[in-house]
């Protein structure tokens, strides 16, 4: 029986971006995809980013895959990623031979915390001109977050924070992660995140893995995207104990969306992911080679140094996966 793959292209981009990947999937296996809308075009017609049947459908498949969110980010993207049971976003950055880098040396990966921070959505207006936003920070999130980076990098990882002011939150963020790692014998180095910040900016290669909570990892892989070459190029995965949702890094990019430019690099190497994830290595290996060869000889999208469209992209990425 073919495992089922829940596809939701979401806004933007994300409608031109995420066939590619589909098409990219059906190339090395056979699946069943079972398609599904979100977001700000859905609840334009119907009041609700996230129809009931698109929650059920990410929930019941083996695996999601997911475009980009827009204005209703936190109503679709979020709950989607909790459909799932994903505690995780793992969110890869690397350069690519033939695409321009800031920091030619960048070889990263950000495990961001991916259920709580001020993700949790307790947000209030108190008063006219007065809002308030609740950060959450638990110690149960926090070591499954680092059990999980423990077995990811047991060479050692760094733990991203701000603890000497958000004393109570980051406090216990820090605090678990590194009991955990120092009970599972996982060396770590903290970062203040502020600083972490300049400092892979000027020497992104003194970093490999990188333990976040929640905003802190969706900032600082975006900062990232800019060291390799942009946000076309990021992937990721988002990690629950038996089910994943997969998606680019980059949202909807409505200054582009519609052109028919929108580098699919990054959802298609969310694809590889997604087949890394259900055990088919080998098939997420020959997907990763075809973004590689194809961002090294072209054709390119603007973004990333050439004029070619998304769909000529994709044709070269098709004909590499033969
Ligand atoms: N595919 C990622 C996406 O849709 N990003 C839009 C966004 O606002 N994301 C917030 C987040 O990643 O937590």
């Amino acid at each position: 029986m073919s495992e089922e793959i829940a596809v939701v292209p979401g806004d933007g981009i994300g409608a031109e971006v995420v066939p590619v990947a589909v098409d990219v999937l059906d190339a090395v296996g056979d699946f069943s995809f079972v398609h599904a809308d979100a977001g700000d075009a859905v609840a334009a017609e119907t009041d609700d980013p996230l129809p009931e049947e698109t929650r059920e459908a990410a929930a019941a498949a083996d695996a999601t895959l997911f475009g980009a969110a827009g204005e209703t980010a936190a109503d679709v993207v979020l709950p989607l990623r909790s459909a799932v049971d994903s505690f995780v976003n793992v969110r890869p950055a690397r350069t690519y031979p033939g695409v321009d880098a800031l920091q030619p040396d960048t070889d990263l990966v950000f495990l961001r915390e991916n259920t709580e921070g001020v993700y949790a959505g307790h947000e209030a207006t108190l008063a006219d001109g007065v809002t308030t936003t609740t950060r959450v920070v638990t110690r149960e999130a926090s070591a499954r977050l680092a059990e999980f980076a423990c077995d990811y990098a047991p060479e050692g990882f760094t733990v991203a924070h701000k603890a000497n002011v958000m004393r109570e939150t980051d406090g216990l963020f820090k605090q678990t992660v590194e009991d955990v790692a120092e009970g599972n014998d996982v060396p770590t180095e903290d970062a203040l995140m502020d600083a972490l910040a300049m400092h892979l900016v000027q020497s992104p290669e003194d970093y490999d893995v990188v333990v976040c909570p929640n905003l802190a990892g969706d900032v600082l892989s975006d900062l990232s995207a800019g060291l390799v070459g942009g946000l076309g190029l990021l992937p990721s995965a988002n990690l629950g104990p038996e089910r994943g949702l997969f998606e680019p890094v980059h949202g909807s990019a409505p200054d582009i969306a519609g052109e028919g430019v929108a580098n699919p690099a990054a959802t298609v190497l969310s694809a590889a992911m997604l087949l890394e994830f259900l055990g088919h290595d080998d098939e997420g290996q020959r997907v990763r080679s075809a973004v590689e060869t194809v961002l090294a000889e072209g054709p390119r999208t603007p973004d990333v140094g050439g004029e070619a469209s998304t769909k000529e992209m994709r044709d070269a990425l098709l004909a590499q996966l033969g």
